[in-house]
């Protein structure tokens, strides 16, 4: 079976488990207010690591670009509107993710539009960012703490 447009036999199908995809990209933004606080979401119930405090964000998907992904996921989540050019990436964290390696580059936006409400039913925190330490974090976040700290310190 080669005939145009079929897919040859074994390459999708028998591809082993080892050749799956191991990078799962996430992006996160981190928005900064005038007093120098910064928002976190609390990831809600029914989602993994339900209860735990975030910077928000989601996966990237296919044909996206990192930024059009974190335009797209603080609309759905918190229905603000990044597009106003407050992006800039500040890092890379990796950890594993069942099993996958997570990279998770955070944007600082000092820039929006529309305040942050839950839509997905999450609590929001505005916290400043010495007190990041007390709020129970997914892994790629905790990181990130001690370099807002610093950046946002002077
Ligand atoms: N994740 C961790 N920290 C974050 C974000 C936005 C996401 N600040 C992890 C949780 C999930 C994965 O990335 O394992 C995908 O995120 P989502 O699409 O469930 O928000
Ligand atoms: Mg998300």
């Amino acid at each position: 079976a080669s005939g145009a447009g079929t897919v040859p036999d074994g390459i999708a199908t028998k591809r082993p488990a080892s050749a799956a995809p191991r990078i799962l990209l996430v992006v996160a933004a981190v928005l900064v207010d005038r007093e120098n606080r910064v928002l976190i979401a609390r990831r809600p119930p029914g989602k993994p690591l339900a209860g735990l405090w975030e910077f928000p964000g989601g996966k990237v998907e296919h044909n996206e670009s990192p930024e059009q992904a974190l335009i797209r996921e603080l609309h759905e989540e918190l229905g603000v509107d990044l597009s106003a050019g407050c992006i800039a990436p500040l890092t890379f964290v990796s950890e594993n993710s069942g099993g996958r390696h997570l990279l998770m580059p955070l944007f600082i936006c000092r820039r929006w539009r529309h305040d942050p409400v839950g839509r997905e039913g999450q609590e929001l925190a505005w916290v400043s960012p010495e007190a990041l330490h007390a709020y129970p974090m997914p892994n790629p976040d905790r990181p990130l703490i001690p370099l807002l700290q610093e950046l946002l310190s002077g």
